[in-house]
């Protein structure tokens, strides 16, 4: 068992230097976003400190991984490797570091959602989101958002990604859509 200045000693020696504050700021974020809505805010602490552990390797370590721990890809996975840091991420902080699988499951999912969503999946996405290093127009709106309503949050975050991408010409995952068309149907 680490200690928590070593597993984030762990966390930012895997990553770049420019990234720490990113990864600084997701912990801060959801460790107050669970606090807030309720969640285990230790949890919260953990999957924000490694969620982006795996970030910086290539596409092949990438596929390694995914093979070794058993994830399965369909075809957009295979060649996007910024979807692959999540998976990679949450095999690492369960296998690695120990994590439990709440843990696990909110680094899994923190790149594109999904549906059904758990409470801490969605304080992870939402943190990595509007941490206080982000920057973008409409930050914000998403911050009051989130500690407002979160599923609101969440369904703006996510169709904001998908007209990004649309605008940037990148192919939306599935997990995406799904995840819009769930928060969609929960009446938001
Ligand atoms: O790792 P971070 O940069 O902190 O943030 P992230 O894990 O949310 O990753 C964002 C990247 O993931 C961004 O470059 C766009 C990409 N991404 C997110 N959803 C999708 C996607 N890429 C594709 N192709 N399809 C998606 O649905
Ligand atoms: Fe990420
Ligand atoms: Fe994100
Ligand atoms: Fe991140």
């Amino acid at each position: 068992e680490l200690t928590l200045p070593q597993l984030r000693a762990c966390s930012y020696s895997m990553i770049r230097a420019k990234r720490v504050p990113h990864v600084m700021g997701v912990e801060e974020e959801a460790v107050r976003l669970a606090k807030f809505w309720g969640a285990d805010p230790e949890l919260a602490r953990h999957a924000g400190i490694l969620h982006d552990c795996t970030k910086y390797l290539e596409l092949e370590p990438q596929l390694e991984l995914c093979r070794k721990y058993g994830i399965e890809l369909d075809s957009l996975e295979q060649k996007a490797v910024k979807l692959l840091h999540s998976k990679t991420g949450a095999c690492i902080a369960k296998y690695v570091f120990g994590e439990p699988e709440e843990v696990y499951q909110a680094i899994f999912w923190h790149t594109t959602g999904k549906a059904n969503m758990s409470l801490l999946d969605k304080i992870l996405y939402m943190a990595d989101y509007i941490e206080p290093n982000r920057d973008f127009d409409g930050v914000e709106r998403l911050r009051k958002l989130a500690y407002t309503d979160l599923d609101q949050a969440m369904l703006l975050g996510v169709e904001e990604t998908i007209a990004d991408m649309k605008q940037r010409g990148v192919p939306i995952h599935t997990n995406t859509q799904q995840a819009r068309d769930w928060l969609r149907r929960q009446g938001v």
